[in-house]
């Protein structure tokens, strides 16, 4: 009787808890002494950590065995234990093997690779397209299919930031997306080569000016997810930071409507003076 009374209260605690983090929004941030990659909050991303932990175990496979025939190498084959050294030189099927093993080994690296490479490239039916366009040194976000939402976003000073802002992540207006949904990442550059990287989101693509590159997120949570530009793009380079939120599609559909009522209510000259 006691046992299933403790059972159920631990189920329902249990349940508690999980309904509390479901509405708890994540944070995709590095954090300090962090091992390894940031913790993954999209299927792209939960690809990309299980193609890095196969190629590990090969990895550490391979070191192990390349080490314990450098001992035997030493232990057996020195000098002192053989005065009189081999004169063998050739042996085919060794050869061969060394030549055919190390082959197979790269194919089984190679399948899942450009695998992930194709998933990460695009999907067939996004829900969302946004356009990021990188300029030194801030981001652009237009979304053409909701009414051609345009803002700019750009990293927020030191002596500006408010308590819990992350330095040289949080932005003053992040792109916002809803969860769940298949986004469609139309990236270009105005000046010189950017690089669009949020790594709790598993996505990085260059921007490049004249030129419009595709690749897609989903965020599996509701929450922020930073990133940076990653590609060396100038004197600002560092202060080029993404915060991507990912909210409800009702919120989503809130926050659309919000935009759409400023731009219309805006001065148009405002823009001009923004940039
Ligand atoms: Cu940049």
């Amino acid at each position: 009787m006691r046992f299933f009374r403790w059972l159920i209260a631990s189920i329902s605690v249990g349940i508690f808890s999980l309904s509390t983090a479901m509405a708890e929004e994540v944070v995709g941030a590095p954090h300090l002494w962090e091992m390894g990659m940031q913790k993954s909050f999209s299927p792209v991303k939960d690809k990309i950590i299980d193609l890095h932990n196969l190629v590990l175990v090969i990895i550490t496979l391979i070191t192990i065995f390349v080490g314990v025939l450098l001992m035997i190498v030493m232990l057996r084959f020195n000098a002192r234990k053989n005065p009189v050294a081999s004169q063998t030189t050739h042996h085919t099927l060794l050869e061969v093997a060394w030549t055919v093993v190390p082959v197979l080994i790269l194919v089984v690296i190679a399948i899942p690779s450009f695998r992930l490479v194709f998933y990460e490239d695009r999907t067939a039916n996004p829900d969302l397209t946004v356009q990021v366009t990188a300029h030194q040194w801030y981001w652009e976000y237009t979304y053409p299919d909701q009414g051609g939402i345009d803002f700019d976003s750009r990293y927020i000073a030191d002596e500006d930031l408010k308590p819990g802002q992350l330095r040289l992540l949080d932005v003053d207006n992040q792109m916002v997306i809803p969860v769940g949904k298949r986004v469609r990442i139309l990236t270009n550059s105005t000046d010189v080569i950017h690089s669009f990287f949020i790594p709790a989101l598993g996505v990085q693509r260059y921007a490049i000016p004249g030129r419009t590159i595709e690749t897609w997120l989903q965020a599996d949570k509701e929450g922020v997810f930073y990133g940076e530009c990653n590609q060396i793009c100038g004197q600002n380079h560092s202060r080029m930071p993404i915060a991507v939120h990912a909210v409800s599609q009702a919120n989503f559909d809130k926050w659309v409507a919000q935009q759409k009522k400023a731009a219309s209510t805006a001065a148009p000259l405002q823009k001009i003076a923004q940039n």
